[in-house]
């Protein structure tokens, strides 16, 4: 069975799943979001990742209707009581092809709206790639989601050929830094002071910064210092299946 057709039967059969990881708040320790993370778990083998799957489904409009069911499946969770009292926030990945499929940000506005959710408690994630191809089309769903208040993340900031050209075009609300600079960033060289430049433009242009791949304990005091705001890893947290946050929030609340 090809990749494709097993995540449209994932898609059809509710096999697919997502894992939610907590984005904490480096100086207070608060959870301020979780981002949602794509999941097969349509129990054949092999087990495939998103890294191994979504390649070939971005070759096939199929990816455009992984990203709105992961769009639905976010709005539903979001809605439920509990997550609504907790003030539950998501922030998703979306693929470059539906940045630039017309629409999309209004149809991610309008269903936000149908199910009475405050905009800024989804947030999509963009990744430099993705923003590269067609700076047009993410710039028309960038000012869309901005004006409706949904929150817009650059993902694996320096990771690609990763250019602050992003950062002056597109209003972000939030960077994401690359992993590669955070691991060792407690350990000198060259990682903190290249952070150090990028939360200096971040906070300049008003957005926000995350640190991913917080994996040690050391790491927290030195992104504190170097001003990151967030941080995100297997010290922080790990994913954990939607399913399994949403039960953990209805009965805390
Ligand atoms: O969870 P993991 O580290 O294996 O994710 C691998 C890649 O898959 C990451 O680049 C991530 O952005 C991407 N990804 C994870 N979940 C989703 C999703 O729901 N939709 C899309 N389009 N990409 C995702
Ligand atoms: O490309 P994107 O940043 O969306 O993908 C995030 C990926 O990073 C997810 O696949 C997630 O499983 C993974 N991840 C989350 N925390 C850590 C971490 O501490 N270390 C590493 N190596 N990967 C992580
Ligand atoms: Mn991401
Ligand atoms: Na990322």
């Amino acid at each position: 069975v090809s990749v494709v057709t097993r995540v449209r039967r994932a898609l059809d059969e509710n096999r697919m799943g997502l894992d939610a990881q907590p984005i904490v708040d480096l100086a207070t320790g608060q959870v301020v979001s979780h981002e949602l993370l794509v999941r097969l778990r349509d129990g054949a083998e092999p087990v495939l990742s998103p890294a191994e799957f979504l390649p070939t489904v971005e070759r096939d409009d199929l990816i455009g209707d992984l990203d709105r069911w992961v769009v639905a499946t976010a709005t539903a969770a979001l809605a439920e009581p509990g997550a609504t009292r907790a003030g539950l926030r998501f922030d998703i990945n979306i693929s470059a092809r539906s940045l630039e499929s017309p629409g999309f940000g209004d149809w991610v506005v309008r269903t936000l709206r149908a199910a009475g959710i405050a905009a800024d408690r989804l947030g999509l994630e963009v990744t430099e790639t993705a923003a590269i191809t067609n700076v047009a089309a993410v710039r028309h769903l960038a000012d869309a989601l901005r004006d409706a208040g949904c929150r817009l993340s650059l993902d694996d900031f320096g990771a690609g050929f990763g250019s602050f050209a992003y950062l002056k075009h597109l209003p972000f609300s939030t960077v994401k830094i690359a992993g590669d600079f955070v691991r060792q960033a407690d350990h000198g060289g060259a990682d903190p002071v290249l952070i150090d430049a990028v939360v200096r433009a971040a906070h300049g242009l008003g957005m926000s910064t995350v640190a991913e791949s917080v994996e040690r304990a050391a790491l927290v005091p030195a992104l504190r210092a170097l001003g990151v705001d967030a941080g995100q890893g297997y010290h922080l947290g790990r994913p954990v299946p939607l399913d399994e946050l949403s039960r953990r929030t209805s009965r805390a609340w």
